[in-house]
């Protein structure tokens, strides 16, 4: 089975939380992408919020009605893809940049779900782990989190600069408030276990759930 079909399968699994009436976050990634398309072929009537606007491009041309998260101040449901998810599920997320918007639709969310192919479960988080970066000051906000590399003029939805730290990761909890008290880091993409109640790994054929009760 491949690695395909296995996002193929989480997406399909997760469009199947979602319940008529709900406002769900919808996350960013080859993994949501599937998911979308499951939405879509249930044709619920749903409100939805995207993480970025390439999600929110491609769930419009699957005819699912995106609002504005402006216009919602809870979600009752997120669901997202990882980059990496630890055995003590911790996850890094970022790869694709839209981090920082996809963190406040988890924390807005009374359920986060996480949906990953086999690729993404891993012992120990590793580096990169992303980051987005006020343009001011850029060179001595890199300096403070050196190593830091930036990723060209790649910028998110909201105008950072996305970087990646690459220097060693140690205690998860450490890393993630050095790098949040550090003036100029707009948002970091280690997520705690606490932000999330379920993932759904696929593994082969096989859709594995964990639910992980994250408290908020
Ligand atoms: C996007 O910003 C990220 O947080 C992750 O990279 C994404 O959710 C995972 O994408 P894939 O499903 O394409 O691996």
């Amino acid at each position: 089975v491949s690695r395909e079909e296995e996002k193929r399968l989480v997406g399909e699994a997760a469009a199947e939380l979602v319940e008529a009436g709900m406002r769900v976050g919808l996350g960013t990634g080859s993994t949501v992408s599937y998911l979308l398309r499951a939405l879509a072929r249930r044709q619920l009537k749903a409100d939805y919020v995207a993480s970025s606007p390439r999600t929110e491009h491609e769930a419009r041309s699957l005819g699912l009605s995106i609002e504005s998260f402006e216009n919602f101040d809870d979600l009752d449901l997120a669901i997202d893809g990882a980059d990496q998810i630890s055995s003590d599920g911790w996850l890094i997320k970022g790869g694709g940049g839209a981090h920082t918007r996809e963190k406040i639709i988890a924390a807005a969310s009374q359920r986060f779900v996480v949906i990953v192919d086999s690729s993404k479960l891993v012992d120990v988080l590793h580096v990169p782990v992303p980051v987005e970066l006020q343009r001011f000051g850029i060179e001595t906000t890199l300096r403070q989190i050196a190593p830091t590399e930036l990723r060209g003029d790649e910028t998110s939805p909201d105008g950072g600069l996305l970087a990646d730290y690459l220097g060693p990761i140690g205690v998860y909890q450490e890393l993630a408030q050095w790098l949040c008290a550090t003036p100029g880091v707009v948002e970091h993409g280690l997520f705690p276990p606490s932000l999330v109640t379920d993932i759904l790994s696929g593994t082969g054929k096989t859709v594995v759930r964990t639910t992980t009760g994250g408290t908020r």
